[in-house]
């Protein structure tokens, strides 16, 4: 079994809907038992070239026993189901599902890199992480989350709790 930390984000249509619906499907798959779920945050898009709708953002982590790639194939498919039922034209980020880490497994794979290169840069993620596990230490950063968050740049990439 290994704990695998899920980034959830959703900036289109019922975003809470959207990831409240992602987290209960992930629930429900085989082999897979969601142990906590962070706080959701409203977060400024970051790196986006044209204006986007804020996000809303989170992480969950789920105690698994099967394959991270088996695990990718199921998170590709709930976004494609999420996808198909609310999106109507443009190319929606209606949910995007990223495995950030794997236990401290690293991978490096044509369809899937993990930890996820780009968290330990993302507030949106660090932060949510933060609140689950401060002190899970990244396996190739060896940095604990909280020191990774005190690492960004402050001022930038606005992240707010919201309430429940
Ligand atoms: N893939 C490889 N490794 C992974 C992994 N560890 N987790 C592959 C998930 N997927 C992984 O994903 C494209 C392919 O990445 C998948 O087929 C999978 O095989 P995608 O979600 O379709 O593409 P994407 O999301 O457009 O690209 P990417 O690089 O995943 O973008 P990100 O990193 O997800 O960033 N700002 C805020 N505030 N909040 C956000 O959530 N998200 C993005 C998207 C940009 N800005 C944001 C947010
Ligand atoms: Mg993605």
């Amino acid at each position: 079994m290994e704990t695998v930390y899920i980034g959830i984000g959703s900036n289109i249509g019922d975003k809470k809907g959207n990831c409240l619906d992602a987290i209960d499907r992930i629930g429900r798959l085989p082999g897979c038992r969601i142990e906590n779920i962070s706080r959701s945050y409203l977060t400024e898009p970051v790196g986006v070239e044209e204006s986007q709708d804020w996000y809303m953002n989170g992480v969950i982590s789920v105690l698994t026993s099967i394959s991270a790639p088996d695990l990718m194939k199921e998170l590709l498919e709930i976004e494609a189901v999420l996808g198909r039922v609310r999106a109507k034209r443009w190319e929606p980020r209606i949910i995007d599902l990223d495995i950030i880490f794997f236990g401290s497994k690293i991978i490096q794979e044509d369809h899937l890199v993990v930890p996820h290169p780009l968290m330990h840069q993302r507030r949106f993620v660090l932060k949510p992480m933060a609140d689950l596990a401060p002190d899970f230490v990244h396996p190739v950063l060896n940095k604990g989350m909280r020191e990774l968050l005190l690492l960004l740049p402050e001022n930038r990439q606005a992240v707010t709790p919201i309430r429940d």
